[in-house]
């Protein structure tokens, strides 16, 4: 049992004073108001909380850094998108776990308690499978267990180079399965994964350029209730190229196939028609949306306001994960919004706080999208809490969502001071606790990889 009090806290019903929170099993056994602190508690200033990262690639935290040079005379997703492959291509076990580890403790860093990992790097370079034919999907469990980040391990079936089944890239090699191999890996993946307390898996049809209707029938029958995450129609070619196969546009194409409904979490959903816009809202699916590395990658700008006029839900990822930030995720976001409508506090409630209704809907999206039952501060939920800096000289004088705006407009990373994930305390002073030896073999892995 842990106990924490803090001077202000965020809860459901909206900020507390004097809230003391009471973490027992990794949950939240209880929540009391205007309580005094008991002997033995940690006291801490202003209480959060956790937030879900729903859309990962770990292992491209390791390109940080490495893609932003003009290539030839284009330079596109599509050209990113070959040196990733070439880039995975190099990389072994022990170096998927090694910036899988640092990359989720940074993400405890920045105020993120749960990961949905969409993992699809799965077979030797050879693109023959490992002995464990789930050695690199354990590579990932035991960066979540060293680090302590929940984990929602979302095992890719990817089979083909693009629509209509067309042959997968000589580039591909390590991503590929049938659906008899991968329901394999689905096993194993769900055994390594019982290990963790809380982690839980899901199924993830790459994209609608990756899986045949047949195939994404047959992966979709293997979730067993749990999530299902896509990608899709992330970018103009991907659309032209729906069009040209199908004639129909990609969303349009699954709505009217599939039952999406609230296990789906589609990822980037970028490029949507009112008509399409409105019916994926309907849904109750939720939108993962990866602000940064869309900003990155030039995707394009999604339709935050029709999509949430119409109810739409949506979560955040970090995708590539060219920058970690709960708070740069959610300022990227908005600023788009603001860049394209010319407006500001675009996805705001009249008269709300901005940053409160990014944080607010991104936490209960997340959660969502990552299968979890509850969230929030509440009792019966994961014990995620995140605490803020807020006594510090920059925000002292800012209260209750002035800080959050604070937290997602001006401070980022730095306002966050400690994070607990499951009831255990990861992160105190902006710090997670294991960060000098995850960086030295960080560091090691590198060195292997880039030479
Ligand atoms: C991915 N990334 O799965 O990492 C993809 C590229 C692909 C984004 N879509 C790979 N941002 O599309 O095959
Ligand atoms: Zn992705």
């Amino acid at each position: 049992m842990t106990a924490i009090h803090l001077r202000r806290a965020l809860l459901p019903e909206g900020w507390r004073d004097e809230v003391r929170l009471v973490f027992a099993d990794g949950l939240i056994a209880s929540v009391e108001s205007d309580a005094p602190a008991a002997p033995g508690d940690e006291v801490a200033e202003v209480g959060v909380p956790g937030m879900a990262n729903l859309h990962s690639h770990a292992f491209q935290r390791a390109m940080a850094g490495l893609t932003e040079q003009r290539g030839g005379k284009t330079d596109t997703f599509w050209t990113w998108r070959e040196t990733m492959y070439r880039f995975a291509l190099s990389i072994g076990p022990d170096e998927m776990e090694a910036v899988a580890a640092l990359l989720y403790a940074e993400m405890l860093e920045a105020g993120f308690t749960s990961v949905g990992e969409f993992h699809y790097l799965h077979h030797a370079p050879d693109g023959q499978p490992y002995a464990n034919i789930a050695e690199l999907a354990e590579r990932i469990v035991a960066a979540a267990q060293t680090t302590g980040l929940g984990l929602t391990l979302l095992p890719v079936f990817y089979a083909h180079g693009n629509f209509g089944g067309a042959a997968p890239h000589e580039g591909q090699r390590r991503f590929l399965n049938d659906p008899a191999r991968f329901a394999r890996l689905l096993e194993a993946s769900r055994a390594a994964v019982a290990r963790l307390p809380g982690a839980s898996v899901g199924v993830a049809p790459h994209s609608l350029r990756a899986v045949t209707e047949a195939e994404l029938t047959a992966v979709i029958a293997m979730a067993e209730g749990g999530p299902i995450h896509m990608h899709i129609a992330e970018q103009v070619r991907e659309v032209d190229d729906s069009l040209a196969w199908v004639g129909a546009r990609p969303v349009q194409w699954l709505l009217a196939r599939f039952a999406v409904d609230r296990r789906w979490c589609l990822i980037h959903a970028t490029h949507m028609t009112d008509f399409e816009t409105t019916g994926l809202a309907r849904t109750g699916a939720v939108a993962g949306l990866c602000p940064i590395t869309e900003g990155n990658l030039g995707d394009g700008i999604f339709p935050a306001r029709p999509f949430r006029a119409a109810g739409g839900r949506f979560g955040i990822g970090s995708d590539s994960n060219v920058r970690i930030g709960v708070a740069a995720e959610l300022r990227q976001l908005e600023y788009a919004q603001r860049l394209l409508h010319r407006e500001r506090n675009v996805l705001a409630e009249a008269g709300g706080s901005t940053g409160r209704a990014l944080l607010d809907a991104a936490a209960a999206g997340g959660a969502q999208a990552l299968g979890a039952a509850m969230h929030g501060l509440r009792v019966g939920a994961p014990a995620d809490l995140v605490t803020l800096a807020a006594a510090g000289p920059l925000y002292a004088h800012l209260a209750d969502d002035q800080l959050l705006d604070a937290w997602v407009f001006s401070a980022g990373n730095a306002l966050v001071d400690g994070v607990w994930a499951r009831g255990i305390k990861r992160v105190s002073g902006g710090r997670h606790h294991d960060r000098a030896a995850l960086s030295e073999r960080y560091r090691a892995a590198m060195a292997t990889l880039i030479g």
